[in-house]
């Protein structure tokens, strides 16, 4: 089983994943939490690379992809393979939500460099948490911001936006209401998790 967060930033993705992980714990399920990007040796070089330069939107898309592939191949799938649960923070939905509606990279080059480096792999779950962009601002307020996160207002209605539309052609992908109370946020996905799989 592999299960993703996505979201824009400051949407609680994070805190949700503990809380999973906690979950898992207690039902003695073994499973790994992983991030993008990020996750392996050569994905973390990456994102301290992303993080810290302004970057061309198409060598951002690069590197992410070339971060994506070492996951796949290095950690996701051989976790799968040994019968791990995996649980991503962040994976390729958010480059068709940053990169092609937030950046304006065809969606066809990133179909094309998906098509390349990870093929069809794609998670069997997606928690999309959705927050308004005037809470994300709020709650990201007292916090020091990377390169991708001074991107903007316009940006990331953008991005909000792309979000939105994939979850509602992709049956993949479920939307769970992130503005409500951490608690509730949590039942909402468990309550999805019972219906999707056997815990
Ligand atoms: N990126 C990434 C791309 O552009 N393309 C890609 O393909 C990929 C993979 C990653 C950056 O890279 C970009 C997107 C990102 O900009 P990151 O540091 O990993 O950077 O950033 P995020 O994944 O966005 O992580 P954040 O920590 O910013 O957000 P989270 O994890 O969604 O939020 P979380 O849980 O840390 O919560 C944020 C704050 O809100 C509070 C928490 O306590 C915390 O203070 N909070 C709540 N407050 C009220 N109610 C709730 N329900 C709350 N839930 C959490």
């Amino acid at each position: 089983m592999f299960i993703t967060f996505e979201g824009i930033d400051g949407a609680g993705k994070t805190t949700q994943i503990k809380s999973l992980a906690n979950l898992f714990t207690e039902l003695g399920r073994e499973y790994i939490v992983t991030r993008e990007p990020g996750g392996t040796e050569l994905g973390e070089q990456i994102r301290d690379i992303l993080k810290k330069y302004q970057l061309d939107p198409k060598n951002e898309t690069l590197l992410l992809y070339a971060n994506r592939l070492d996951h796949v191949e290095k950690l996701i799938k051989p976790s799968i393979k040994q019968g791990k649960i995996v649980i991503s923070d962040r994976f390729d939905d958010s480059t068709v939500a940053y990169q092609h509606f937030g950046r304006g990279i065809p969606i066809e080059d990133i179909d094309k460099i998906r098509s390349f480096t990870i093929g069809t792999f794609e998670p069997d779950l997606t928690f999309f948490l959705d927050l308004d962009l005037e809470e994300k601002y709020d709650r990201m307020s007292s916090r020091k911001l990377d390169t991708i996160e001074k991107s903007g207002t316009e940006f990331f209605s953008r991005v909000v936006d792309g979000y939105r539309k994939m979850a509602s052609n992709t049956p993949r992908i479920v939307r769970i209401d992130g503005s409500q109370r951490q608690e509730k946020v949590f039942e909402d996905i468990k309550s999805i998790l019972l219906e999707k799989i056997n815990l």
